[in-house]
Parts: structure tokens; sequence; C-alpha cells
């Protein structure tokens, strides 16, 4: 059926936003989307997020609500808590939270005091907003202590972490990411959790799809806490989670309702727990690895082509192009423009010890859980590096950009979007 069917009842009521989804269809099916935290969920997904389930208040958690006629929202949140607590092996759950910021900042609420001290990793260095930074909440409410990477290695120094934590004594220790292409070692910040004291939480939003799949190691035996978005790899509707320990999940329940939210989203929580089946399944394993098969060609194909990667390459679904060696005048913010001209869609990126601004940057940031999404393979991977290369090397000429924008627009519809 043609996409725009979908929206016959919008054609009718609202011809003006009617053409605003119809032209972001469009966009999606016709762009590579290589922006790492983003993906394309399946009809399934689609259908619980745009379902009944958005007209029903529910606070409070399954059996225990403040509102009536809640038996079948109570069976589609309890779904979802069951299939995330088995995808992950975790002892409990929550699925309320709005976004990975509410998810963030309800563990901070359950175990944290205004002015108690944070130690994580630098924004400028690949962390996350909700990670300390200054007028976010979290760095306006606490004391925050940040780790870098190693300006050599351009990975996490787990030594110096270690002596940060001695000397600061942080109550919480947060790692994750943003931007880090590599396996974090959570055995190695248990370790430092542990011997200061200290609570720990991973915030896995990126790698979520790759950890449930068994691509990348579980923080959730050695975690306190475990924080996730559920739209990134986990290709679930946009939306957060908590997994804990079973002696926190008390405190953590009351911190995201009544604590930060009100009313769940039970269409989104449906939404979720159909993702959640689907990642049980053997084809989602099957995705992850290709993800990481993509990202493992893309970057060495980019490198081929004279690209400097952020700490050499990737482990993960993401990578880092730091611009400054191959095109030092160039900004992340103009090479992104080039290349969203021919339909290759990527954001720009701090680099580690970048100097330029954030809304400029030195870097660009790659990611492929999307494309994989597609079918793209290892083959077209190495098309497309050759493609940005020549956009970045012939500085957004603009025959180049239609010449690829054609070529994009071919594997659009070699590789389409499920209908
Ligand atoms: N904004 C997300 C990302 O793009 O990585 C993180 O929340």
């Amino acid at each position: 059926m043609p996409f725009e069917k979908r929206y016959e009842a919008i054609r009718k009521s609202d011809p003006q936003m009617f053409d605003v989804l119809c032209n972001e269809e469009r966009r999606q099916r016709g762009t590579l989307e290589l922006i790492a935290s983003e993906n394309h969920v399946s009809r399934a997904v689609m259908e619980a997020a745009g379902s009944c389930l958005t007209n029903k208040y529910a606070e409070g958690y399954p059996g225990r609500r403040y509102y009536g006629g809640c038996q079948f929202v109570d069976q589609a949140e309890t779904l979802a808590l069951e299939r995330l607590k088995q995808l992950f092996g975790a002892d409990a759950a929550n699925v309320q939270p709005h976004s990975g910021t509410q998810a963030n900042t309800a563990v901070y609420m359950a175990v944290l005091q205004p002015g108690d001290t944070i130690l994580s990793l630098d924004l400028a260095h690949g962390g996350h907003l909700t990670h300390g930074m200054k007028i976010n909440i979290s760095g306006l409410l606490y004391n925050i202590v940040h780790y870098g990477v190693d300006e050599k290695t351009e990975r996490l120094d787990m030594g110096k972490i270690a002596d940060l934590a001695r000397q600061h004594k942080p109550k919480l220790i947060i790692a994750g990411a943003s931007a880090y292409p590599r396996f974090m070692d959570f055995e190695a910040f248990a370790g430092v959790a542990r011997e200061v004291g200290a609570v720990l939480m991973v915030d896995m939003a990126h790698i979520a799809g790759l950890v449930a799949a068994g691509e990348h190691p579980s923080p959730v035996p050695m975690s306190d806490f475990v924080t996730s978005t559920t739209h990134k790899t986990l290709r679930g509707p946009r939306g957060g989670l908590v997994l804990c320990k079973e002696q926190y999940a008390k405190t953590l329940n009351s911190r995201v309702f009544p604590g930060i939210q009100g009313g769940p989203l039970m269409h989104i929580i449906a939404a979720k727990a159909v993702a959640f089946g689907e990642a049980l399944n053997e084809k989602f394993r099957e995705y992850q690895k290709q993800v990481r098969r993509n990202a493992q060609a893309l970057a060495d194909a980019l490198m081929s082509h004279g690209m400097r990667l952020v700490s050499g390459g990737t482990d993960t679904h993401l990578m880092l192009v730091d611009l400054r060696p191959s095109h030092p005048n160039l900004t992340g913010k103009v090479a992104e423009g080039w290349l969203e001209c021919a339909n290759i869609i990527v954001n720009k990126n701090m680099i580690p010890f970048d100097t330029r601004k954030p809304m400029e940057t030195s870097g660009l940031r790659i990611g492929t859980p999307a494309v994989t999404t597609r079918g793209l393979k290892e083959a077209e991977m190495k098309t497309l590096a050759g493609l940005i290369a020549e956009i970045i090397n012939s500085g957004g000429e603009d025959h180049l950009l239609t010449r690829v924008r054609a070529k994009v627009s071919e594997m659009c519809q070699q590789y389409p979007l499920a209908e």
C-alpha cells in the first residue's frame, strides 16, 4: 500500500499536516540515514505507537493504578517489563521514562542529594548532556567531576578514572557515552565503584541493541543501574528505560512516578513491548552482527580514503571522523551540509580536544544502525565511504553533489524501507 494511504484520515482533516508527514516519510525513504542514534522501526512498532492506548491514563504501576479501566494497559506494561528483563537478564525494570533524560534523572533522584558528586565522561569527549552538562538538570543540581579520553589513544584510561574516583569520592559513577566508538570495560568501572563506595550507573543508550544481541559486553550483571533509550540500536519507539538491582526497584519506581513524571505513555510502552519482543528474536541478533560488520567496513573504507578516525576505528556501531588532518579548514557543520545536499545524513560532532565550538566542530559522527535496517551490507558501505570521501575532497562541488544524490537515490530504491 502506498504510504500516503496510511495517512488518509489526516489527509481529510488536516491537509497541512498531511503534507508535513508525507514529506518527512519521503525524506526518510529517499535518504541514507547515518546518524548513529537513529533507526527505522518496524510497522508493528509503529502500529502500537499509533494505537488507542494513547487515550488511556494509567498513573501508577500494573495492578496499582490511580485510574479505572487499566486491565489491558496493565497487560501491555507487564509484557514490556517481562520481555525487557528477559532480554537483558535484569532483576528489575521500569519502562515508563518518557526519554533517556528522564531515565537518568530518575536514577539520580533515587541515589543522590543535591550537591553530591557524580564522576562521568565529559560531553566534549563523547559523553552526554545528562551526565553533568552545566545547564542540564544534572549539572545544575550535582557536583560534577569529569573524566576524559587519553589524548594519545583517544580511549578511556581506567587508571586515570580510578585516580579521579579516589580523589573526589563520587557518590555516583556513570559509564556511558553518545560518541565513543570503543567497547567500555564495565568490569573495571564496577571495580572502581566498589573501591570508593560509589553507585555505578551505565547509560547504554547507544549500545543497547548490541548488548541485547551479545555484540557488546553487557553492563547489567555488575551495575547498580543501567539506563537506556529505546530508539537507537534497540530499534524501538522514542523513549527510555531503567534496569536495576532488586534493592533499588521500589525507590526507583517512586522517583519515575510520581517523582518526575505523571501519566505514562501507554501507547509508547506497548510499542516498547513490541520492540523488545522483536529484539528477543534470532533475526535481531543477525541484524546487530551486521550493524557492527557494516561499521567496521565503513570505518576501514573511510580510512583507506585518507580520513582519520578518532581512536583509529570502531568496535561498535559508530565512528568519529576527525576532519582536521585531511581538511584543516573544513568544519563538521559545513561537511554535514554538503553530505545532506547529496541525501547522506550525518551529524557534526565534537571530537576529543576539539578547539571548535559545538555548533561548528571538527568532526562528523557516523553510524550504521539505520542503513543496516534497510539491508545495506559491506559492499554498499565501501561505496558509501567512497561517496563521502569524494564529497568532502571536492569542497562540496555542485555537479558532484548532484551525481552523488542520484547514486544515493538508486541505493534507496534498491534497499527500500519496509512498507
Ligand atoms: N542525542 C542523542 C545522540 O544523538 O546521541 C543522545 O541523546
